[in-house]
């Protein structure tokens, strides 16, 4: 496969195309305390298996990316040790008893640094891949991420992580007022709420792709054979 080659994937509304030269896969929070037994979204009450689901279909999709030498970029939600980036509004939300920065059960809470804010062992980032900090839902607001795509020539993202209809949602609208084009595969996403891991997904794709593309990672690795 050439840079220049045009990749077609079966995708709703309508196939999405990349070619491999302007293409970068963008996965989304993937941390411990999102997804691990024990980490802050369990201790909140939420059903971390349902975004485990989405750990063996990310491996296969970067284990395609690392394998064609295609650019690779994470991100992490978390603030700094000081908090000095967490808006008060933030903190103050949800009226838990233990919030972002308090202790919780695998450090600090969404705290740069601490064991639960950084990224699960089954998709750790290896050298020469990108990790966005950043400390709004949207990977885009406040971080490099913008002027990394554009010195790498990035055009298309292919975006998974958690969750659906929070940071990938989210991400996914910065990326299209920023003229990216992104596709999101169905099986990549994930949520605590299944019901809003679809509505997610319409929301991308209704009115015609308003915002992108959604499909299935089967199909983006068959694109990639
Ligand atoms: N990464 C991300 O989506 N952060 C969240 O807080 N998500 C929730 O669904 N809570």
């Amino acid at each position: 496969m050439k840079a220049s080659e045009v990749i077609t994937v079966p995708a709703e509304p309508y196939p999405f195309e990349f070619t491999l030269g302007t293409v970068a896969l963008l996965i989304i929070d993937m941390q411990r305390d999102f997804l691990e037994p024990g980490g802050f979204g369990e201790m909140l009450g939420n059903d971390v298996s349902k975004l485990r689901n989405t750990i063996a279909p990310n491996q296969k999709l970067l284990a395609m990316w690392r394998h064609k030498g295609l650019p690779v970029l994470h991100t992490r939600e978390g603030h700094r040790p000081d908090l000095g980036c967490l808006p008060p509004a933030k903190k103050a939300r949800g009226r838990s008893p233990t919030s972002i920065g308090d202790h919780g059960p695998m450090g600090r809470i969404l705290v740069r640094g601490e064991a639960g804010h950084d990224i699960i062992p089954e998709l750790y980032p290896v050298f020469g891949e990108a990790v966005i900090d950043k400390p709004g839902k949207g990977a885009f607001y406040s971080t490099d991420l913008h002027a990394i795509m554009q010195n790498r020539g990035i055009q298309q993202l292919v975006v998974t992580g958690v969750t659906t209809e929070v940071c990938v949602n989210t991400t996914v609208r910065e990326a299209n007022d920023r003229g990216y084009d992104c596709l999101v595969p169905e099986d990549c996403v994930g949520s605590y709420f299944p019901e809003l891991h679809e509505a997610g997904l319409k929301m991308i794709k209704a009115q015609g792709g308003i915002f992108g593309w959604v499909s299935h990672s089967k199909h983006v690795l068959a694109a990639l054979q």
